[in-house]
């Protein structure tokens, strides 16, 4: 009777801790790296089209993201539309000092899950970012993020816009 009952609890452990790990695993997330090493969901970035291009530099002697406001439209899914391809954002550090790149859904609404990438760029560095397109569709409610930079307050800022 002891046996029986220590296998149901045993295999109820089991089924909880794979169940968590799926979880997990379900949720891979935005990925930054390098063009030609870089990868999401299985997708080398080096296959994809970059559909966004943030600069850092100085605009009437302010540091700022360029450009102010940028729209990524994912309204056409289907055939010859993108077909659940991941967005590729290329971010590129123009100016001298590290700088920032902060992309959130910077929203007192936005959920604990919300999408939030950080990176810190060298001076003259490229990183790309690339997101699963789940993670635009449901894990970013609002179809408004904002990009700051970490490390400056007065580092002016780019919205991003997303049509969907
Ligand atoms: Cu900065």
């Amino acid at each position: 009777m002891h046996k029986v009952l220590l296998s149901v609890l045993l295999s109820v452990m089991l089924v909880a801790a794979g169940s968590s790990a799926a979880l997990a695993l379900q949720s891979g997330g935005p990925m930054i790296g390098d063009l030609a090493t870089g990868s999401v969901v299985g997708q080398p970035f080096k296959s994809l089209d970059v559909d966004l291009e943030f600069i850092a530099l100085k605009i009437g002697g302010k540091k700022a993201w360029y450009p102010g406001t940028a729209v990524l439209d994912l309204r056409n899914q289907g055939t010859g539309g993108r077909r659940g391809q991941p967005v590729l954002i290329k971010v590129t550090n123009a100016l001298d000092g590290e700088h920032g790149f902060n992309l959130s859904a910077d929203s007192a609404f936005a959920g604990p899950t919300s999408m939030n990438v950080k990176i810190t760029l060298k001076p003259g560095e490229t990183k790309y970012v690339g997101i699963p397109m789940s993670d635009l569709t449901y894990v970013t409610a609002p179809g408004n993020m904002k990009v700051k930079c970490q490390l400056h307050k007065a580092h002016l800022g780019s919205s991003l816009l997303i049509l969907k």
